[in-house]
Order: C-alpha cells, then structure tokens, then sequence
C-alpha cells in the first residue's frame, strides 16, 4: 500500500518542512518555508504560498502596480526513498510565467496566470540529500500571452497551491496538460440509465516495458459499489498518455441536479506485475442532461431551470489572489446560499476548490479562458489561447457542474485600429479566425459541453466580425442604465438582437451597477456609487430575467467587489459592483436576490452594516426614512424601540417600512407573521439634526454640493447633504454643486481617487461659488473643520469600460479667502497650491459663540475663478 498513512502523514508534517517522505502515488503540498524576493530586490523575505507580490501595491496612491519578476527559492530535502521514483512539482497556478530552476538546473516552465502545471523534475533531484527549488515568475505584459488588458489587477506570484508529487516509474499522468489523468464522459444519460465512459491515461517513465493492470470500481452516492472494470496494457518505455478506455452503464441513476447533488466515485488503482499498487486516484463525476433553446432557454435532466447566479473573481480584501481554499469554497457557499444555480468562472479557471465545491452543493458552471478585450494577431498568442483551453478543459473535465466552456470576453471592446481604419476589417476577420480555432479544439476535446462568447453591448462590431455564428451560445453583457441610458434600454437590446438572431441560445453573462455600502442616497443617480441606485438597478434586471423566457441565463457582475488597480471612484482601485464587499459582507442586492431565489426562509433589515446614520430631524422630534426588510416569507412585521410599525405584505422581495428614528439609539427588529418567527434585528445610532440647532447639539457633518450621505464606519461619522440657509437655522449660503463633466452629460461626484485617505467620498463632491455656511447655534465653544480636495487630476486616461463617461478634466484656477467669525483661516486659498491636486485638506478651528453673536459664520470670498467648498463638521465642544 503506498499511500501514506495518515499517522505518517502527520509526522511527516511535523519533521521540519525540508523533509518529504517519498512514496510513490503521493502528493505534498510545499507551501511552506520559501523565501522571496522581487527581481529588482536583493532582501529575501520569509513567505508562505498562496503569496503574492501585490497586495497592498494595488492599492496605493501610486498609479500602476509591480508587474515584473519574483524569485522564490526553498531548500526541499528529498529522502532516500525517492531513488528510483518519478518526481514533480506540481501547481494549482502561479501568474503568469513561471520558470522552474532545481538546483541550477532549469527544470522547465510554463505560461498562463489560471491554469494547473506539473513538472517532472527526476533527473535534476538529489537523492538523500538537500535540493534547491528556485522559481522565476513574471506578470508583465506579454502580447502573446491572454489577458492583454482587463478590468482586474493581475496579482503577480505564485497565488495558488504548489505540490510535490512522488510516483512510481508507472504511474497514472500528470502530463496530459496537468490534467488528472483519468477522464470520465457520461454521453448518454436518461431517467433510465447512464453510458459512463472512463479513458485512463498511464505513463511509463522506465527504460523498460512495462506492464500494466488498472481496475477501476464505481460506486453509487451512497457507497454501494456498482462495479469494477479491469484492464491491462503494454506500455514502451519512456512513454506517456497510453490510454485505456472502457464503457459501462448505469441503471437507475441518481440524477445530479442542483437539489441533489448526487455524485458518484470512480477509484482507479494501477498495479505492477508482481501486483504491487504502483498508483490510485479518485474521480468524482454525476449523471446529468442538458440542452439550450433558443426561444425556451435551459433544460436540466428534461426540466426547465432557469439559470441564474453570479460572476466571481478570486480576491479577498487587502490579499488579492492570494487565498487558501477555504476563501474559494465559502464563495460557492455564498452564491448557493442566495439562491443561485449558476456561476461563471470569471474571467479565467479557478483554484480546483471552485469547480469542486460546485460539483458538491449543486452550482452549475461556465468556465472561460483569460482572453478579454482584444487578440494579438500572432500565432504565438493563438497558440497560447489554444494551450489554455486545452488546460482548461483537460483539467477540469469531470466536474458534472461544469456545462459551458467559454472564451473571448467582450473581445471587441478595445479593438487596435479605429473603425475607418483599414485594418480594421482584417483585424475583424483575425479575431474570427482566432475564436473558429478555440471553438474547433473546444468541441473536438470535449463534445458535450456547450460553448459560449461574451460580447459587450454593442451589437455592431459582433456583427461585422460575425462572431455570433461561432460559439454555441452568445453572452451578452449588458450595463444600460449603469454606463449609459435607461434601465429599459435592456429589454430594447436584447429585442432588437433577438430579432437578427432568434436562433441563437442567449445567457446575460454581465450586468451590474457599482455601489459602495457606506453611500446612500434619498435621490440616487447613476455613478452616485449608492447603494440605493444598485438597489433599483437590480430590481428591474432582476425582474427582466425572470419574465424573458429565451434568456437562458444570467450572471450578474459580480459575486464580490475586487481590485481593479486602474479604477478611481469611491473606493479606487476597486470595482464596486459586488452583491458582497471585498471581506464578504453582504450588500441590500445580495438579500433582494435571496428573497427571490432562495427556498430556504429568511428576513434580513436592508444595510444591517449601515448602523451609523444621521439625518434632519422634524418637529415631532424624529427622522422618518425608508428601511427595506428583505424576505421571502410572506408578511412581516417592524418593531422600533419596542413599538410595533405595523405589518407589512412582502412585494417584490421586500416590506419598507417608514421608520422615524430618534436621536440615539434605535432598536430595529423584523419577523416574519407566518408563526416561524424568523426574525432580525439591528441597532442604529441616529445623529439627528433639528432645523434648529438647540441644546441637544452635539455635532453636525455635512457634504456641499452632493445628495448623497456618506458613514466612516470607523469615526462611527455619517455625513449627510447639506441644505440652504434659512433664519434661525444652519446650511450654505449661495452656490451650486460643482459636478464634473463627462463626454455624456455630468457627473454626480468625482471619480477622482484621493491620496492619504480611505474616505474619498467625503471629499469628492463639492459646492462652487458659495458666499458662505452659516449655523445658528447656542453660546459656547465650538469646533469648526473646514474640508477641501482639488478634485483634478495630473492625467486624464479614459477607461475603456465606462463608455464616455469618465470626466473631462477642466482645469481652473480658484483662489479665496475664508474666514470662521471674523477670524482669518485663509488670507488667500488656492488648494492646489496649498496641498496639491487630490488632497485632502482639513482644517479645525475653534470658535467661541456669544450671546451677542449666536453664530457659526463661515464666510468665503473669491478672489480668482470660484470660491469652493467639500464639508464641514461642526461639533459642540462645551
Ligand atoms: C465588463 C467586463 C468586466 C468588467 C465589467 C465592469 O463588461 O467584462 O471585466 O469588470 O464590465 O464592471 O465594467
């Protein structure tokens, strides 16, 4: 019996971590114990794989991350044993090429930032003795190798799991593109029955034949042993890939289905010819059917299902991509447990945990190459493309939830020459070209998947390339209402496409509105980043889905927000339109989508995060807003500091309920009337703001010039819109806000990222030409910060995916004089010059209030262009 114990596993773990035990069929993970060092670095740090060398780099002030090489080196201690036996290094993925040096020897490499790889390292291993790992491993751009360019960071490292991998001379492959090396088909399945096909790849790496038998046994989910399949081979010395093939049906199968699971197990053990066990694996495969109708969508097992989930990229807050696979495996968990069926892998083959965890709890999957926004037009990068999805396929083809292999996202959208251009047409045609090939591999290795291009909304482009007429299902991508026009535009689209196309199965691979938790906003508008327009962006997408029948499926963008290095906006570096933040936490659009797909019974308080609020208070004393109590019970009932606020029917996934909060705390709480009692419950501190500033005062905090509010969950501050001036009260004197203009209308705030500070939409709205802010308040003494940000930037770069609305710099130059109660703050202030462009400034200054003058009087008097004004917090000091 070769495989370890795991008494002997253990103590192998517990030997320093330069020793491994060499059995043959054994597989280490050497995660432990490198060092590292960027290229241009002489210092070698201690880390631990996952690693990667940008975390923290994405998201700095400085534009533009590390994309270079990394060096990891180790020492492995390779024991006696191993005389004899095959040894590999073996990796989930390391980004993007990755050479493999073992004790100077160069050992091999690869390329591709997604895909597995395994290296045979037998004839530069010492036997008995220390060996030296060294690993070269680059992120830089490289034209020939996918992504050329995308809207995600490309963590440079060796992000995922690498492995040591002992096996006997025989052994089953690791060099059928890393794949497992045993492959199971089910090309026939029905209620009835299922055909499962197992082809079973071995290598003889001896200078002799060699021979070889293999049993196989199948067993059903529960256990019981179907059968077993046996078979024997010849195999040439030095070969590899031999295969065997065999078929079997199985009666009466347990269907997979995203209900139920059900997977059954195929165990492989290899022997020599004195019957000795030289290898074994064990795959896990389930029976299932499906098909795309062009006018009737997807069908699972004879059934309709309509497909609807999410798209994921693998990063967690503050250490991009480089996560263990309990960070992958609770990602799946979140989407099942919102309710989804399907996610696409996006935009690239994930860590092994993803499609895993899908088989498990019932997800089913579209899995795609990198290849985003463009094509080379090289035969080098064409055969890196094909490399990929080779990769791709090979390695992940047992995985029942997998039902689509896609590649090319939105390939169209950055093409290198302008329309007029006349290479425009031949770079069409190259692209064409470039996507028959992928298709043509794509359907030779793996014929019962079904294949898929995303496009981007645009229909033109598509169509000169005629690349609908390639894959099996056209993608849309689709962002009306967010990037440009009316949420409707999204049935008009997809009309007007249906109408050119009616014969082509349709999937909404992307739709999604940026939105960050900490923004709200009682009016939202597009590019406001609050949560309340991606609230109302997903309920009428959400409802669209759900009524179109030919709309087999759809993805919303995205499962988690993830660092997007060259993004600015709210929370820079960062793309926002996650259903959860970058550590998870889910947002309004998470539960809405619960409440509809979800059977499992639940009632969540909409913003339960958003504990920390302020607002004007009336003059009963309270600050009546909306709350929304998500569900999908039938009915429920709101409670307010220990008073029923009334029942509530359930509509369109949620209750809202009018809560008039108090100054203080409110005690919020939600159940459900149909006698479960599920319930939930939040406490809320409420900063309220009379119209007239009385005894009660503690501290105002308001933006000029915005509509949104804005909570530092930290500073436990919620900043909401300031209001004009009227006698008696406080608020701004004069002015408008000043809103960036973009190629397609304005702005609702800046996109500008601010330096030295997380809180930038504090700072990125403003009111210009205002005379003055003004506060009637009581006596006492007061602590007034004035906050301003120069809200230009040095260079202005359109991103290719906000389609003309980025904003248009405007330079101007704005110089005034401030003054707080006849005290000079500023004699003359010109921001840019006093703290430079995307900085904030704030300035406190004390102010004591007399009965003979109750007011807080903040005046600003232009001098050159406008004078100007981002927020002021106003706090009671005594
Ligand atoms: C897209 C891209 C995706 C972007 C997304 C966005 O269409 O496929 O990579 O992240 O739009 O948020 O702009």
């Amino acid at each position: 019996m070769m495989r370890l114990k795991l008494k002997n596993l253990i103590a192998a773990l517990c030997l320093t971590f330069m020793t491994v035990p060499a059995v043959a069929g054994t597989k280490f993970s050497i995660n432990s114990g490198w060092q590292f060092r960027k290229a241009d670095d002489t210092r070698w740090t201690a880390v631990t794989l996952p690693h990667t060398w940008n975390a923290g780099d994405d998201m700095d002030d400085i534009p533009g991350y590390y994309r270079g090489k990394g060096i990891y080196k180790r020492t492995l201690h390779i024991d006696e044993e191993a005389a004899g036996k095959q040894v590999y290094l073996f990796f989930d993925g390391a980004n993007q090429e990755t050479t493999i040096c073992v004790n100077g020897h160069d050992a091999g490499s690869h390329r591709g930032g997604y895909t597995r790889f395994a290296v045979d390292i037998t004839p530069y291993v010492k036997v008995g003795a220390d060996n030296e790992l060294q690993l070269t491993v680059d992120n830089s751009y490289n034209k020939n190798i996918p992504p050329l360019s995308a809207d995600f960071t490309f963590f440079g490292g060796v992000y995922r799991s690498a492995y040591l991998v002992y096996e006997d001379k025989v052994h089953i492959s690791m060099t059928d593109h890393a794949s497992n090396g045993v492959y199971v088909s089910t090309p026939k399945v029905d209620s009835k029955s299922a055909e499962v096909r197992l082809r079973i790849l071995l290598n003889n790496k001896d200078t002799r034949q060699r021979t070889a038998t293999w049993e196989s046994t199948l067993t059903a989910p529960d256990g019981e042993v179907l059968t077993t399949l046996k078979g024997r081979m010849r195999l040439k010395p030095g070969t590899e890939n031999n295969a065997a093939a065999a078929t079997v049906t199985v009666r009466q199968p347990e269907l997979w289905t995203p209900d139920e699971p059900n997977l059954y197990n195929v165990r492989t053990v290899v022997r020599d010819e004195q019957g000795n066990v030289v290898d074994e694996s064990t795959e896990t495969f389930g029976l299932r059917w499906f098909r795309f109708d062009a006018d009737k969508g997807f069908f699972l097992n004879g059934k309709h299902l309509k497909l609807i989930g999410t798209n994921r990229h693998q990063d967690y807050l503050g250490r991009g991509w480089a996560i263990g696979d309990a960070y992958h495996i609770n990602d799946v968990r979140l989407l099942k447990a919102m309710g989804g069926n399907f996610l696409r892998v996006s935009h690239y083959p994930q860590d092994p945990a993803i499609l895993e965890e899908c088989d498990r709890v019932g997800i089913l999957a579209s899995v795609e190459i990198p290849v985003v926004n463009a094509v080379t037009e090289s035969e080098e990068f064409l055969g890196n493309c094909l490399t990929m999805q080779e990769e791709m396929i090979k390695q992940n083809f047992n995985h029942p939830s997998v039902i689509i292999w896609a590649y090319m996202n939105e390939v169209l959208l950055v093409p290198p020459y302008k329309e007029n251009d006349e290479r425009y047409m031949p770079y069409l045609q190259e692209v064409h070209r470039q996507a028959q090939a992928i298709e043509n591999l794509t359907r030779k290795l793996d014929p019962y998947r079904w294949t898929m291009i995303p496009f981007n909304n645009n229909q033109k482009p598509y169509e000169l390339a005629r690349l609908h007429e390639v894959p099996m299902i056209v993608g849309w991508n689709i962002y009306a209402g967010w990037y440009s026009g009316r949420f409707a535009d999204l049935e008009d689209f997809l009309e007007e496409y249906r109408s050119k196309h009616p014969d082509k199965p349709t999937i909404m691979s992307e739709y999604g509105a940026d939105c960050d938790p900490r923004v709200h906003s009682g009016d939202p508008k597009r590019f406001d980043y609050s949560m309340e327009y991606a609230d109302l962006y997903h309920e009428h997408y959400l409802r669209a889905i759900l009524s179109l029948p030919y709309l087999a499926g759809a993805n919303l963008w995205n499962l988690n927000d993830f660092s997007s290095e060259a993004r600015g906006y709210a929370v820079p570096h960062v793309n926002l339109k996650g259903v959860v933040t970058r550590d998870r936490h889910p947002k309004n659009t998470y539960w809405l989508y619960k409440a509809h797909l979800s059977k499992e019974p639940f009632v969540k308080i909409a913003s339960t995060n958003w504990i920390t609020r302020s607002g004007r208070i009336n003059a009963e004393g309270t600050a009546p807003a909306e709350v929304k109590v998500y569900s999908n019970c039938p009915e429920v009932e709101a409670w307010l500091n220990g008073k029923s606020l009334g029942r509530k029917a359930v509509s369109g996934g949620y209750a809202r309920f009018t809560v008039p909060f108090v100054n203080g705390v409110n005690r919020l709480s939600a159940y459900s009337t149909d006698g479960r009692n599920l319930a939930d419950a939040v406490e809320i501190n409420f900063n309220g703001i009379p119209d007239k500033l009385g005894r009660d005062f503690t501290s105002l905090n308001v933006l000029l010039g915005s509509n949104r509010s804005f909570t530092d969950p930290d500073g436990r501050v919620c900043w909401i819109p300031a209001k004009k001036y009227t006698e008696g009260s406080w608020g701004y004197v004069g002015g408008e806000p000043n809103m960036p203009k973009t190629w397609a209308g304005v702005l609702p705030a800046s996109d500008v990222p601010l330096i030295g500070t997380d809180l930038d939409p504090l700072y990125q709205t403003q009111m210009k030409d205002i005379s003055s802010f003004r506060a009637d308040v009581l006596p006492g003494r007061y602590a007034v910060t004035l906050i301003w940000a120069d809200l230009t930037k040095e260079k202005y770069e359109k991103l290719a995916y906000n389609l003309g609305s980025d904003a248009i710099h405007e330079e101007s130059e704005n110089s005034f004089g401030v003054h707080v109660n006849g005290q000079t703050v500023f004699k003359d202030l010109d921001i840019r010059r006093e703290v430079g462009r995307q900085t904030p400034l704030e300035v406190k200054v004390y102010v004591d209030v007399t009965p003979g003058h109750p007011h807080i009087d903040i005046q600003l008097t232009p001098h050159k262009g406008s004078t100007l004004l981002n927020a002021v917090r106003i706090v009671k000091v005594k």
